[in-house]
């Protein structure tokens, strides 16, 4: 279409100077691309649509739902993605670690001068000096609940606590209306921990057994294990009980609420404490096309692409300047935005150890695999 507009007014001299001119520089004819593999549900379908209007650049789009899966993609190497999004802790830093991941050329990313400094800093734990990652999103792990349904089975359940899930008598209750947990020995274990008041962090084999006995005593009933499509079986009703993460749990309230079936969904921050991450947008070593990569994570970070992604998903960011672009009812949402002293009951994880990972994981087999 570009070579045809060139004939006219100029004749076909200009047409063939341009064929040259595709030959002699192919990267003129090929198209430019980025290869995303992003959380699910977890971006503004317009900011992907606005991005490749303006820049002329295709984004192909791949979907995760538990850092199980992004992990085991990234040790395997040369996934082909050119952007990725891991969770500061534990695997961010294990990639920054291992030397997974490209220092980000910070004069190509102008707009990551508007992230919060005091966020920032936190995440520099996990990645001294911030070299490889900028905070896309953040969030809690905690419960979602349909009150409604919750209260009609166990009128004086504990909405505000882990006992609600973690204590068999309340799930043998909350199990008459469906429990769903996440699919992630990475991202359950550390609330178990805490639960039970231990450190999130522990490689304690007596603390690891502590959880499994608690998981193994409410194994009966959990309906189902699943991440990404929890929020869907929330929202149409089919459980009234879910371990999840924040944004998701609100994004399945809003589901709800559009679909006018009269289905109520809360998210909770359990009182014992809920686990804070931040997911961290970076760029794999062996990206095919990291100057595209650069060009996608600075359009993420305009204040505007950035609150349209919060309105969209219910994750808060660390764009300070988004705040009078995020709508009213999320911004003032305690879910999303949570007050000072809600945050005062967070915790963050620290790294974890190979060896410590292994046994997590082999511990949450044998747990699911007894139903
Ligand atoms: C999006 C889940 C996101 C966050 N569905 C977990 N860090």
């Amino acid at each position: 279409m570009v070579v045809c507009g060139l004939i006219s007014p100029m004749g076909v001299s200009m047409r063939v100077l341009a064929l040259l001119l595709l030959f002699a520089f192919p990267a003129l004819a090929a198209d430019r691309v980025v290869n995303v593999y992003n959380w699910s549900d977890y971006i503004d379908p317009y900011a992907v649509a606005h991005f490749e209007r303006e820049t002329g650049i295709k984004v192909r789009y791949d979907l995760y739902d538990s850092l199980e899966t992004l992990e085991g993609k990234m040790l395997a190497g040369k996934t082909g993605y050119d952007v990725v999004v891991p969770t500061s802790e534990p695997t961010f830093s294990k990639l920054v670690r291992s030397g997974a991941l490209l220092p980000l050329a910070r004069a190509a990313l102008p707009n990551a001068a508007g992230l919060d400094a005091g966020l920032m800093k936190q995440v520099a734990s996990s990645d001294p000096g911030n070299a490889h990652g900028v905070i896309y999103l953040w969030g809690t792990i905690g419960l979602g609940v349909n009150e409604a349904r919750l209260r009609a089975v166990a009128p004086d359940a504990p909405l505000d606590s882990w006992d609600l899930l973690f204590k068999p008598e309340w799930a043998r209750k909350a199990a008459r209306c469906g429990i769903t947990m996440m699919d992630s020995a990475i991202d359950v274990i550390p609330s178990v921990l805490k639960y039970l008041g231990k450190s999130p962090d522990s490689t304690d084999a007596a603390d690891l057994a502590a959880v499994e006995k608690t998981l193994r005593a409410i194994r009966p009933h959990i309906r189902a294990f699943a991440s990404g499509g929890a929020v869907e079986a929330m929202a149409a009703g089919e459980t009234c009980l879910v371990l999840s993460y924040s944004g998701d749990v609100i994004q399945a309230a809003a589901r709800a609420d559009e679909a006018g079936q009269g289905v109520k969904l809360r998210y909770i921050a359990p009182k014992e404490g809920a686990q804070l991450w931040f997911d961290m947008l970076a760029i794999p070593k062996d990206a095919p096309h990291p100057a595209e990569a650069l060009e996608f994570i600075n359009f993420l970070l305009k204040p505007d692409v950035m609150a349209g992604i919060t309105n969209q998903v219910r994750y808060p960011n660390a764009i300070p300047a988004t705040a009078s672009a995020v709508a009213p009812e999320i911004a003032g949402d305690p879910g999303v935005y949570p007050p000072a002293e809600q945050r005062a009951r967070f915790f963050t994880i620290g790294p974890v150890p190979p060896d410590a990972t292994r046994a997590r994981a082999r511990m949450w087999s044998r747990f699911k695999g007894n139903g």
